[in-house]
């Protein structure tokens, strides 16, 4: 069945990987680990997930989706400077691809996973599942710890205004909201 290995021979692997790693996590032993993942604690709306995914395989990969119980808005982002100096974050346009040997960074004011809806109160010390898709349909499961952190709250809120965030006006006004800084 997934034995079409003329040019998923290197796909195999990873899932060969993957399965291995589901029980226990080794690092350091061909598998897909994270350093230091946390979420930013938040009441409702919008926060972000972060920390560093190291691609211990021996081939690329490519980060396409991630998922978590309390957000069912998820998205993966990177964050740009403009002409104007201002830094914006977007959707990572095709997912961000770890070559062998390499991590990827996910910090507050850098890339990050984007949670848009979360529904409950995400309370520091409270740990959540995330669930990372790679290109291919491999999956990789983690748990981030919840902490309170205020920095780069203007960036994220400012940029994502236009959900729950402000319930007196309609949801359509996106421009507006990026305009206005201020809660
Ligand atoms: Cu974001």
């Amino acid at each position: 069945m997934l034995r079409t290995a003329a040019r998923l021979g290197a796909l195999t692997l990873l899932t060969a990987a993957a399965l291995a790693g589901c029980s226990s996590a080794s690092e350091g032993d061909g598998e897909i680990t994270i350093t230091d993942p946390w979420v930013k604690s938040v009441d409702e709306g919008m926060t972000a997930a972060f920390g560093e995914l190291v691609n211990g395989t021996d081939e690329p990969i490519v980060l396409t989706a991630a998922a978590v119980d309390v957000s069912p808005m998820i998205e993966l982002h990177e964050t740009v400077t403009g002409d104007d100096g201002m830094a914006t974050m977007q959707q990572k346009d095709g997912g961000f691809t770890i070559e062998p040997g390499e991590s990827l960074v996910m910090e507050p004011g850098g890339n990050h996973i984007m949670l848009m809806g979360v529904e409950e109160p995400i309370a520091a010390g409270d740990e959540l599942v995330f669930t990372l898709t790679f290109e291919g349909g491999d999956t990789f499961e983690f748990t981030a710890v919840a902490k309170e952190f205020s920095g780069a709250n203007e960036e994220y809120e400012g940029d994502h205004g236009d959900m729950d965030m402000d319930s007196t006006s309609d949801a359509e006004a996106t421009s507006d909201a990026e305009h206005s800084s201020d809660h």
